[in-house]
């Protein structure tokens, strides 16, 4: 990807525009680069950011994304010896619930390692790339590198199998600690393709695709994560998951999501974010 944006020239860049100002269409676009040799990859990027930061009303290419093999059977799964259940199924948005996915003492192994690691949490400040202290998060976290652990290894061997997503294509781990009031706005998991920040954050393994959002606890009351494009709530069980993927950094895909505010008691869950190539 790096390479990737080092091809995006100033004269790329004018010759797209030039061509999109002729009446090419912007998928047919891309066929032409990629037909004259340009790698699918770069073409796909410099057409969207070309047009994007024109402010050119443009729907992103849809990429493929993370989905678990359902046709075995769309209720129990056993995965690397694991057995869990699929308990509900939404197309789109595609969110997927899983129950069992992690067990308790996997959650309290993962909590005990990183309650002594938390911060406030940040999210990313897609203007510069870097992160921003946010009003509208307010959690605590912390980060594990990939496969820190015992724990998170096998943790993510297991996401890497059921969602049938390599294992070096995630980000390292993120646990989030809600005290009573804390909540996560709603937002996107993927990076504004306009945003002057991104191309230095999609260098690290191309856009967000996916997101696997684990409780690894119970709280007595609030913490749903919900949808709100489609009205929907997952309530927070300790060692349930909810997956959702996203195929195109665009809100059509309906992934606009939030952490409700915790009414009582507290919340712990581990994010996993898999991004569309190794995530370096
Ligand atoms: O904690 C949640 O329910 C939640 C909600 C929305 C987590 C995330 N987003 C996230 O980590 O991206
Ligand atoms: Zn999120």
């Amino acid at each position: 990807m790096s390479q990737a944006i080092a091809h995006i020239t100033p004269e790329l860049r004018q010759w797209i525009t030039s061509q999109v100002q002729s009446g090419q269409p912007a998928l047919g676009l891309i066929d032409l680069m990629c037909a004259s040799g340009w790698a699918a990859d770069v073409a796909r990027v410099a057409v969207e950011q070309t047009l994007a930061a024109q402010g050119i009303s443009w729907l992103p290419v849809a990429v493929p994304v993370p989905e678990p093999d359902l046709t075995e059977s769309s209720t129990a799964l056993t995965v690397d010896g694991h057995a869990l259940s699929v308990l509900s199924q939404l197309r789109s948005p595609r969110v997927i619930v899983f129950g069992g996915l992690l067990s308790h003492a996997e959650c309290d192994a993962i909590v005990a390692s990183a309650a002594k690691r938390l911060a406030r949490s940040e999210t990313v400040h897609t203007a510069s790339g870097g992160n921003e202290v946010n009003p509208s998060r307010t959690s605590q976290g912390m980060f594990f590198e990939r496969e820190e652990t015992d724990a998170i290894a096998r943790v993510e061997r297991r996401i890497a199998a059921l969602l049938r997503w390599p294992l070096d294509h995630g980000e390292g781990m993120q646990v989030l600690h809600y005290g009573p009031g804390a909540e996560y706005k709603p937002h996107h998991d993927y990076f504004d393709p306009v945003a002057p920040g991104t191309p230095a954050i999609l260098a690290r393994g191309g856009q967000r695709v996916a997101s696997l959002v684990i409780y690894l606890n119970t709280p007595v009351a609030g913490g749903a994560t919900v949808f709100p494009d489609v009205g929907l709530e997952v309530a927070p069980v300790k060692g349930n998951g909810v997956f959702f993927s996203y195929d195109r950094p665009h809100p059509i895909t309906r992934s606009l999501h939030g952490g409700a505010p915790v009414l009582k008691g507290e919340k712990w869950v581990a994010t996993k974010w898999l991004r569309e190539r190794v995530f370096t």
